[in-house]
């Protein structure tokens, strides 16, 4: 743990190796869905991570997400999960319990299990917003939520090691 002499500090490096990452992509708007995909491969094989430590599973929309996030998690074969999904708003209330119950759904999964989640769902009303937000003048949410993984990944691992129980897990 590094720090001052007043305290301590612990973050996560962004190294990547010798982890392992699931991607769970919704179809759904597939067209943001990808490019938020691309942007957090790159931020994984920038962090050092090759192709068989990443497993990418797609499902219908982002309502789907939680619940194949929290089976994957169940696996204990991942140390860090990217959720992935693009909810648009329509005229009707449907986007407030999509976007509600998949948000709510991935913070349980994530506590629940004690893999982090990274939370990469866009809610927009337009199109245009979740362009600029994959990869246009508003950056790209995906490399984001790849750097949040390994980072992420590396910081629980850290406080595992340095806790008093050692590297037991639950
Ligand atoms: N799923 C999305 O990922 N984005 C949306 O914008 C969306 N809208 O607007 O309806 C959406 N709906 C599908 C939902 O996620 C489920 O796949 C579906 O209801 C089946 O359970």
């Amino acid at each position: 743990m590094a720090g001052s002499a007043e305290h301590a500090e612990m973050s996560g490096s962004l190294q990547a190796a010798g982890l392992r990452f699931g991607l769970v992509v919704s179809r759904f708007n597939s067209v943001i869905t990808d490019r938020l995909l691309a942007g957090a491969l790159d931020a994984l094989s920038r962090a050092g991570a090759e192709t068989r430590q990443i497993d990418v599973v797609r499902v219908p929309g982002a309502f789907e997400i939680p619940l194949t996030a929290r089976r994957l998690a169940e696996t204990a074969r991942y140390d860090a999960l990217i959720c992935i999904g693009c909810i648009l708003r329509g005229e009707t209330p449907h986007f407030e319990f999509v976007a509600t119950e998949t948000a709510r759904g991935i913070q349980l999964a994530q506590l629940d299990t004690g893999i982090p989640m990274i939370f990469c769902v866009l809610t927009c009303d337009t199109l245009e917003q979740a362009m600029e937000r994959s990869g246009g003048k508003a950056g790209n949410r995906g490399f984001d939520a790849g750097l949040a993984a390994v980072e992420m990944a590396r910081l629980l691992r850290q406080i595992q090691q340095t806790s008093p129980s050692g590297r037991r897990r639950r």
